[in-house]
């Protein structure tokens, strides 16, 4: 039922779409100066890979962030990107949301398969399924009321291997746990947007995760280097940086990564 649904955050597996997938790294701000044919009032759908229902570029951005532009979802849209990932087997993916929420409950396809899946619930906040692989779960709030008026950055972690993904909800994990996949999802196939509210989506990204990738691009090179030494201990970094930051798995960042950064561009490890 999709006028049942609220915000969807989800990667999908999708047959038989003839629209091309788009290979990551892959991020957009949804901004004119991208030209990509994103402008004021422009329906989204045909853009840059998109597909669209009921949705249009806007002139609302989030706070604090460069550009002009966000997409405008208005009630009971979709959104759809699908991507190629093959061989990635941990991806992040992140955006800007706004929007009130839905006071219906959580009601989500079966079809396509879904991995990580975020709720925005006008009365629950937002809420992320605990999937069971096996096309059920249960929901786990991550304590976060909505506000119509503000944009939250939502970062998910997917792990491909242990069908298990993560939440961050400005760059804080929540909920705390790891959460199951819904489905038995093997790759990244897609990204899908529902809205029976109104709502906003901006910088949206989607990388593999990388270790020793400091500054996100999705490449290790010498300009990761530049950030390390520039920001020893990720200090200003943010969760994606900071988890690429650190090499060594250690749980902090330090001078050990910045070396073990630097064997690993010289082939050294
Ligand atoms: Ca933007
Ligand atoms: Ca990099
Ligand atoms: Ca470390």
């Amino acid at each position: 039922m999709m006028s049942r649904l609220s915000i969807l955050m989800v990667t999908i597996l999708m047959c038989g779409v003839a629209i091309a997938q788009e290979p990551i790294p892959y991020k957009t701000g949804f901004e004119a100066s991208e030209g990509e044919g994103f402008d004021v009032d422009v329906t989204l759908d045909g853009k840059d890979g998109w597909t669209a229902v009921s949705a249009t570029i806007t002139n609302v951005v989030h706070q604090g962030t460069v550009g002009e532009l966000s997409v405008a979802l208005a009630e009971n849209s979709q959104i759809d990107k699908t991507f190629s990932a093959a061989g990635e087997t941990v991806v992040w993916m992140e955006g800007y949301f706004r929007g009130a929420g839905t006071t219906a409950e959580p009601s989500f396809p079966a079809d396509p398969a879904a991995s990580a899946i975020v709720f925005f619930s006008a009365t629950n906040g937002i809420e992320c399924l605990d999937g069971n692989g096996t096309g059920g779960g249960s929901w786990s709030s991550t304590g976060v009321t909505l506000n119509a008026d503000n944009w939250y950055k939502v970062t998910i972690r997917q792990d491909y291997t242990g069908k298990k993904w993560r939440c961050y909800i400005d760059d804080a994990q929540k909920p705390a746990s790891d959460l199951g996949f819904r489905d038995n999802v093997t790759e990244l196939h897609g990204f899908r947007n529902f809205a029976d509210t109104a709502s906003y989506l901006d910088t949206f990204r989607v990388l593999p995760a990388k270790k020793g990738d400091a500054n996100a691009d999705g490449k290790v090179d010498a300009a990761d280097v530049i950030s390390l030494v520039n920001d020893p201990n990720g200090t200003s970094m943010d969760i994606i940086q900071k988890d690429n930051a650190d090499v060594n798995s250690s749980g902090t960042i330090d001078v050990q990564d910045l070396t073990a950064l630097i064997d690993k561009i010289l082939g050294r490890s």
